[in-house]
């Protein structure tokens, strides 16, 4: 049981700040988000907690805690452990595809950007470059989602929330996709989930 509110220091256009939104939502956990990072900017408060000059971080009673993934693993070993598989085999295939994101994120990063901050669209030949890299990508995860229904397992878990964000710009974007029908069925269960459209459906920025 949570005393007071969490707090979650990021500006909710970032991927990483919108994983930890999202799954405080699944998860049920009174939290207050305060925006900063990009055209925020940081306060010398803030980059006392988190040196990296980065979002998100977040403060929980005593603790605070920055890098995404990390916040994600807490919050579901101290407040939500049915978002974690306790058997580890399944628990070390989740962590895979959570720590697998970050490539992926540098994969696809030519595309939001030159789409989103740029005015590109997928006709421009680093926006296209960047596209068919990230689509490559998302082929091994088809592969993966045809055969098990959640990357963190039986159920939906806390595996499925860094995929899950850029799952979302992934399909948003202006470029050309291949046709890959299991990450298609497993984005649409993450449009219904509880969080997805208010904390990571949001336009892109
Ligand atoms: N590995 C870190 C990466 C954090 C990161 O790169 N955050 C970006 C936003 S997605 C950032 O803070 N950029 C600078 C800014 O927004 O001021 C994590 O997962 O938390």
């Amino acid at each position: 049981m949570t005393a007071s509110p969490i707090v979650l220091w990021g500006r909710l256009n970032s991927h990483n700040v919108k994983k930890v939104a999202w799954a405080l939502v699944e998860m049920d956990l009174p939290f207050v988000r305060h925006d900063i990072g990009g055209p925020f900017g940081y306060t010398a408060e803030y980059l006392a907690m988190n040196p990296n000059r980065l979002v998100p971080t977040i403060e929980d009673g005593g603790l605070v805690l920055w890098e995404s993934n990390a916040i994600l693993r807490y919050l579901a070993d101290a407040h939500a452990p049915a978002f974690r598989s306790d058997d580890p085999a399944v628990r070390a295939a989740g962590d895979k595809w959570m720590d697998w994101q970050f490539q992926f994120a540098d994969a696809q990063r030519e595309a939001f950007l030159g789409c989103v901050r740029q005015g590109k669209d997928g006709g421009d030949p680093g926006v296209a470059a960047s596209a068919a890299k990230a689509a490559a990508m998302m082929t091994l995860l088809d592969v993966e989602l045809a055969r098990r229904p959640w990357l963190s397992g039986d159920r939906f878990g806390i595996a499925d929330v860094p995929m899950g964000v850029y799952a979302h710009t992934y399909f948003s974007l202006p470029v050309e996709r291949p046709a890959l029908p299991h990450l298609a069925a497993w984005y649409a269960k993450l449009k219904a989930r509880p969080g997805y459209s208010g904390q990571v459906m949001i336009p892109l920025t």
